[in-house]
């Protein structure tokens, strides 16, 4: 009998522990953990101090964000951003978000995403498209307002300068929004004041090693200038260069103004090589995962979101100001 009890009491103690496990808050078969949202990146090449520090962003923002991020990097190539882009479709992204390099050309491989149901984020530059519902959302920063705020410092800096007044513009990648941007501000802003001669203009395509050959260029066509306005600070920094190998003094002979004020760019307007610098933030990261959530979740968000634009003057003599 002793025997019989120790054995219903033992089936007791096994049922209890099976039955509780049966308790234990265990995933059940189709309770899945929560897939980590999936961003594909199409970085347009690696030109500059700027993209290095966008991307680097980019990424440590979905690390933070806990993001899957696919990133890619298009080598200054169009056709690898477009199939950089059908490979994130393939692979069923959640979010696609790349920055264009040119404004044209990317209507079909828009309207493949959209087919696919995936959303899609224009990030740094603008595209041209005929249907605006192709591309769900853009960030980045306002490129005209930098052209018209170059020219804003030109204009008070030689207030009282009769003129002519010689400008020289290095200017970025053909047909992308920041190059087409800045230079229509530019001239916006000079439009009325006549005594400025915007007097010869080259692409440099945002690199320092061209922004070096085409001052060479400017020296040679058009030697007696008196401002040089560059569409980012990796030109402005290769201009110097060839200007300083000409025994020019950049930031007294020639008056010098550049775009991006990342950390080389800055620098030299601390040295007095630089008269001015419009900041173009490529502190983006954050405000990106924020907007790819936001989307993925069915939460309202900005169409349209502008990152900030600081203008910094170098101060002869003086700790630079920041206006
Ligand atoms: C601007 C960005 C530009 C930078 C350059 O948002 O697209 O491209 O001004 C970079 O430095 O090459």
């Amino acid at each position: 009998m002793k025997k019989f009890k120790m054995c219903i009491i033992f089936i007791c103690i096994c049922a209890m522990i099976f039955g509780l496990a049966g308790c234990v808050q265990r995933p059940d078969d189709d309770s899945e953990i929560p897939e980590r949202t999936v961003l594909g990146f199409s970085q347009l090449g690696y030109e500059s101090e700027w993209r290095t520090a966008l991307s680097n962003d980019i990424r440590r923002a979905a690390a933070r964000a806990g993001v899957q991020l696919m990133f890619d990097n298009a080598r200054q190539q169009q056709f690898n951003q477009l199939r950089a882009i059908r490979s994130f479709i393939l692979k069923g992204a959640d979010v696609i978000a790349f920055t264009p390099i040119v404004e044209d050309g990317w209507d079909n491989i828009l309207e493949e995403a959209r087919m696919a149901g995936i959303p899609v984020i224009i990030v740094d530059r603008k595209i041209e498209t005929e249907n605006e519902e192709l591309f769900t959302a853009f960030i980045g920063s306002d490129f005209h307002s930098q052209g018209v705020k170059a020219g804003e410092f030109m204009v008070e800096r030689f207030a009282y300068v009769e003129g002519p007044i010689r400008v020289a513009e290095i200017s970025g990648m053909p047909n992308s929004s920041p190059a087409i941007g800045r230079a229509a501000g530019l001239r916006e802003a000079l439009a009325e004041h006549p005594n400025f001669d915007i007097v010869i203009s080259v692409s440099g395509d945002f690199m320092r090693s061209k922004g070096r050959e085409v001052m060479e260029t400017i020296l040679r066509e058009m030697p007696d200038i008196d401002i040089l306005f560059a569409h980012n600070d990796d030109m402005a920094l290769g201009a110097i260069e060839a200007l300083e190998e000409h025994g020019i003094i950049p930031g007294e002979d020639i008056i010098i103004v550049s775009v991006d004020a990342q950390r080389s760019g800055l620098e030299a307007l601390q040295q007095g090589k630089i008269n001015c610098l419009i900041e173009c933030s490529p502190h983006i990261g954050d405000k990106l995962m924020t907007l790819v959530f936001n989307i993925v979740n069915g939460e309202p968000f900005d169409r349209y979101t502008y990152t900030e634009t600081r203008v910094f003057i170098h101060m002869d003599n003086e700790q630079d100001d920041e206006t």
